[in-house]
C-alpha cells in the first residue's frame, strides 16, 4: 500500500525523466550485459516443456503448475492456476539438452513496465525424469478402498488357522 502511493505521488514528469534516463543507460550499455531494470518480481515454478515455439528456441510454451503467490501489476496475490503458456527465454539461457515432454524447473522475472514482453525466463533446468507435477492424475489408484469394504470380523474357527504352507519346513 505505502509502495502505491508513492508511485501514485510521483509526478509524470519525474517517471518521464526516470524512464528516458534508463532507456538511455540501455542504449549505452555497450559491450557488457545491458543491466535491465530490476524485476517487479520472481518466481521459481515448474512445469513440463510442451514445446519449443521458434527454431532459435527463444521461446517455450510450458505447462506450469499453479502458482499461488503471483502479483498482478497492482501488488495483488491473485495467483495463477497451471496452464500451458509461452515463456520469452532471457538472453544467455541455455536450452541444451531440453526436448519437449522434459520436465523442468525455471526461474521467471516478471517487469510489468518492460516495453515489449513483460515475463523471461532466467534460469531453466531438467528435472529428473519422472518427477510429478501437481498437474499429473494421481499416482495409479490402487483400489485399496474400492475392493474390499471392511469385512465384518468373522468368528469361524478356521479362518484364524494360518494357510499351510505347501513347501516342507526347512527346519
Ligand atoms: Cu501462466
Amino acid at each position: 500500500m505505502l509502495e502505491f502511493r508513492i508511485m501514485r505521488s510521483s509526478s509524470p514528469l519525474r517517471r518521464l525523466a526516470l524512464a528516458v534516463l534508463t532507456s538511455t543507460l540501455a542504449a549505452c550499455g555497450g559491450s557488457g550485459d545491458p543491466a535491465p531494470a530490476a524485476p517487479d518480481a520472481t518466481y521459481r515454478v515448474r512445469g513440463e516443456l510442451v514445446r519449443f515455439t521458434d527454431a532459435g528456441r527463444r521461446e517455450v510454451f510450458i505447462r506450469h503448475e499453479a502458482i499461488p503467490d503471483f502479483r498482478s501489476e497492482a501488488g495483488a496475490v491473485v495467483g495463477m492456476e497451471a496452464m500451458t503458456m509461452p515463456f520469452p527465454l532471457a538472453s544467455g539461457v541455455s536450452t541444451e539438452g531440453l526436448a519437449a515432454g522434459d520436465r523442468v524447473e525455471f526461474v521467471f522475472e516478471v517487469r510489468w513496465r518492460a516495453s515489449s514482453e513483460p515475463m523471461a525466463i532466467t534460469s531453466l533446468e531438467k528435472l529428473p525424469a519422472g518427477t510429478r507435477l501437481g498437474f499429473d492424475p494421481p499416482p495409479s489408484e490402487e483400489p485399496i478402498d474400492a475392493t474390499e469394504p471392511a469385512a465384518a470380523p468373522t468368528t469361524d474357527a478356521t479362518s484364524t488357522e494360518p494357510l499351510q504352507s505347501v513347501e516342507p519346513s526347512s527346519q
